[in-house]
């Protein structure tokens, strides 16, 4: 198969690429096609690496309402809120909405999705039915797996055993959730816990790590110690890290020090964390996003996630990554132009990083041919002109198609 005419990345020019046996096998600007090849005309469009999404809760996506709506759009009503759902869950349940929300990120350009899945359920019946769907889907979608302690590791009857359970069914990655715990001594206990896991049973970690507006809330330099500590390093992340918002400067500068040589990966939840955040607040109301210029500009690596569609933290979502960049470069003040022009990495060579894809990801000659092109000539455009993803191939092989909107004005 030979793409024509796209600009890879936000090249000024144009190339083509030819994909054989489910690979890029050549990258050049004008390929003359092959007897019998197929072409896929998309000149002048932009091309990049598949959409990543490194933050959602799929296991509760499509609940919200049920069985009440989160009234006061704050985190602990919505743990509320999921906590009564939660009893009524079933296998065929969880399945039925993580299929129609997989469709609905593919849409959109996303082929890799890192899920975090509710663990303090005695049941553990979301963990079973994510791991059977990262087996069921693997050919379109590649998942991973976050075994989360909801409502916490120390503070949850018997905690400790579910996520050490879940690890064992075959999780991906350990979580916690350190600024739930009863304590700061459990927060602390939680996270060490955490990390000692990932060590035992060699997994990744990705903490639900502050997302709260208290400006006590330390859990961030717990965890990038340890990681550093550890050596487990990048293969540790940090999402959320709201209260780092609240932080006094004179700490995040000696915190950045830590942060830097730890290596940790930061996942950044704009839409979700715009709306939950700040809701004690009067006036003037905090953002409660981390600062992801600030370690951006530290060389710290940071992506982007949606975290959440339609649930009981967040009343809205389409899974399309392009709408948490949007939200996530406003609220960040990140409106230069080149950071507008770099801002899908937030949510692919960056994720890709966070989740430990390697070196076969990305647009280059000997890589699994898996890739997407967008209805502009570039990201900014692409972004500002609220552009479709006209295909995403996955190995080749082409997973999801848009038509370019067609709008007349008639005057
Ligand atoms: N659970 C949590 O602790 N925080 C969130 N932002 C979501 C679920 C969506
Ligand atoms: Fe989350």
């Amino acid at each position: 198969m030979l793409i024509k005419g796209v600009h890879i990345e936000n090249a000024a020019e144009t190339s083509d690429i030819r994909v054989t046996g489910g690979k890029f096998e050549e990258i050049a600007p004008s390929l003359a096609p092959r007897p019998g090849e197929e072409v896929v005309d998309c000149t002048g469009k932009l091309a990049l690496p598949p959409f990543i999404e490194s933050h959602v809760h799929l296991d509760t996506c499509l609940t919200a309402g049920e069985p009440v709506w989160n009234q006061s759009g704050t985190l602990f009503e919505g743990i509320q809120c999921w906590s009564l759902r939660k009893k009524t869950l079933t296998k065929g349940d969880i399945k039925d909405r993580v299929h129609r929300a997989v469709r609905m990120q593919a849409q959109h350009g996303v082929q890799f999705v890192r899920t975090h899945v509710d663990v303090t359920d005695p049941t553990l019946i979301a963990m079973e039915a994510l791991l059977e769907l990262r087996e069921e889907l693997k050919d379109t979608i590649d998942i991973q797996v976050v075994a989360f302690p909801q409502e916490g590791i120390d503070s949850f009857p018997n905690g400790r055993q579910l996520v050490e359970d879940a690890v064992k069914m075959g999780a991906d990655a350990v979580g916690a959730i350190p600024h739930f715990e009863f304590t700061r001594e459990y927060a602390v206990d939680s996270v060490n816990f955490c990390v000692a896991l990932a060590e035992k049973y060699d997994k990744l970690v990705d903490v639900h790590c502050d997302e709260i507006d208290d400006e006590q809330s330390r859990g961030l330099e717990v965890l990038a110690a340890r990681a550093y500590e550890s050596g487990l390093k990048d293969r540790v992340t940090a999402s959320h890290t709201t209260a780092m918002h609240s932080y006094n400067n004179a700490y995040v500068t000696k915190l950045m020090r830590l942060l830097t040589m730890s290596e940790i990966n930061f996942v950044s939840n704009p839409l979700v964390n715009t709306h939950l955040q700040g809701r004690m607040d009067t006036y003037p109301k905090r953002r409660g996003i981390t600062r992801v210029k600030e370690l951006l500009a530290a060389g710290i690596n940071v992506s982007f996630g949606h975290d959440d569609l339609f649930d009981p933290w967040y009343p809205l979502g389409t899974g399309n990554m392009r709408d948490v960049v949007f939200m996530g470069l406003h609220v960040c003040q990140m409106m230069g132009y080149q950071e507008i022009m770099d801002s899908y990495k937030l949510i692919s060579t960056n994720a890709a990083k966070t989740l430990h894809l390697g070196d076969s990801y990305g647009i280059k000659a000997g890589n699994p041919a898996s890739f997407i092109v967008l209805d502009a000539d570039n990201f900014y455009n692409a972004l500002n002109q609220k552009s479709e993803v006209l295909w995403s191939f996955k190995n080749g092989r082409p997973i999801a198609k848009a038509a370019p909107a067609v709008r007349e004005v008639l005057f």
